[in-house]
């Protein structure tokens, strides 16, 4: 989880299993581009350094996080994927928006996960300020898009 106390890029490279067999979709959003980015950035390293091929990656984007769970259920439904990644930043702010989104891409998640044969990974930083997603998008507290792509990897190792 991306708390003080675990860096989110930091795990036993050895007990990641291969995936150079694995398909995944990663679904990111454009709000907070500039973090967004580096959490996909992020993800596609380390699907890569395990052996996933680059044009088994499928990209989409949507124009902000709330929109990530119906990104993500046309790609389960469009391609033929072993998982799928949720990629996105909140930040809190004046009014209870930032509960509205993060609520609905919580349970938007949770249902895909029953809905679908397949894992839905959730790769959404939910912070207070600007700086914490900073931290935890390549910072001091890793890369939040790196734990999405370990957990999809063993995921689908696990359940294939
Ligand atoms: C509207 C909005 C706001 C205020 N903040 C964020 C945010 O911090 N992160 C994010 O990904 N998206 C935000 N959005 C956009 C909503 O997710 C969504 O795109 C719009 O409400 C349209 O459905």
């Amino acid at each position: 989880m991306a708390t003080a106390y675990q860096n989110l890029s930091a795990y036993d490279f050895n007990s990641v299993p291969d995936a150079s067999k694995m398909r995944v979709g990663i679904v990111v959003a454009e709000w907070n581009k500039e973090i967004t980015e580096k959490l996909l950035e992020g993800a596609c390293n380390t699907l890569e350094r395990h052996g996933a091929q680059p044009e088994n990656i499928i990209i989409s984007r949507v124009p902000g996080s709330f929109e990530l769970v119906y990104g993500a259920k046309k790609m389960a439904e469009k391609k033929d994927l072993h998982a799928i990644i949720v990629l996105g930043c909140v930040i809190r702010g004046d009014t209870p928006h930032f509960d509205y989104v993060c609520s609905g891409v919580t349970q938007g998640v949770t249902q895909l996960n029953l809905m679908y044969n397949i894992p839905f990974i959730f790769g959404l930083l939910t912070n207070d300020t600007m700086q914490q997603s900073i931290d935890r998008a390549g910072g001091i507290h890793g890369n939040k898009g790196d734990e999405a792509a370990v957990t999809a990897i063993k995921m689908v190792h696990t359940f294939r």
